[in-house]
């Protein structure tokens, strides 16, 4: 595949969205080919599996339920939007991916990981992003964001320990991993992470002329 696929990953309200378009922006500026999209969600399909995940309910989701949901949405993401814009040689930024399950559903829900990674492997084969950007901050500073917006969804309802592990679940990944992962400051006003995302572009470049 000679695209680029790009996640942004990171606890609720750290400005993954805000960032994914001004990076796409700053990246078209460069005339690169980008395709901007979502998870869970991405295709029609992956959208209405999106509704099921998010949407409260009187009946609790079975935490297996959730990581299958979350894997058939990805499935359909894949045949449908990543595999082809990278075949064709895009950009693929993906707002959330497969870090997001082992953030939520490994250290949120507290699933196996290898009971997640046989999945990943399943469905992405050896397909990964080359590049994750992860928006860190304060976990108490991303629910105040992400509850000026109103009505919270079944995630966003969760306690403090819950997001305390999503969160410290993306900081051990990022540790892990350095050559993939770039750690950004979410807590600092949106003008100085977006100089840190501006500090990216030539890398990025890199990366996509392989
Ligand atoms: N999920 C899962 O469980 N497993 C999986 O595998 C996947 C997902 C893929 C939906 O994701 C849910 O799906 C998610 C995990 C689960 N859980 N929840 N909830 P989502 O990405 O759509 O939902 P989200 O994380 O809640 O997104 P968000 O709250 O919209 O956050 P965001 O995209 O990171 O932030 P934003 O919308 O760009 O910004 C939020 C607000 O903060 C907005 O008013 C901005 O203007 C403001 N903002 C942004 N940056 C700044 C700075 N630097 N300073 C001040 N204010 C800022």
């Amino acid at each position: 595949m000679s695209g680029l696929f790009i996640t942004l990953e990171g606890p609720e309200g750290a400005g993954k969205s805000t960032n994914r378009d001004y990076l796409a922006a700053q990246l078209r500026a460069l005339g690169m080919d980008i395709v901007l999209t979502r998870e869970p969600g991405g295709t029609p399909l992956a959208e209405r599996i999106r509704e099921l995940l998010l949407a409260p309910s009187e009946e609790a989701m079975n935490a297996d339920t959730e990581l299958l949901l979350v894997f058939a949405a990805r499935a359909q993401h894949l045949a449908e939007v990543i595999r082809p814009a990278l075949a064709r040689g895009a950009v693929v930024l993906c707002d959330r991916f497969t870090d997001a399950t082992y953030a939520y559903q490994g250290g949120g829900r507290g699933l196996s990981v290898a009971r997640i990674a046989t999945l990943e492997q399943f469905v992405q084969g050896d397909l990964h992003p080359q590049l994750t950007l992860v928006f860190d901050l304060p976990v108490e500073v991303g629910l105040a964001r992400a509850s000026a917006r109103g009505r919270l969804d079944r995630f966003e309802q969760e306690g403090r320990a819950f997001f305390d592990a999503v969160r410290s679940t993306y900081l051990a990944r990022a540790q892990a991993n350095p050559a993939r992962y770039r750690l950004i400051d979410a807590a600092l006003p949106l003008a100085e992470v977006q100089r840190s995302l501006d500090a990216l572009l030539p890398q990025i470049q890199g990366l996509h002329r392989g």
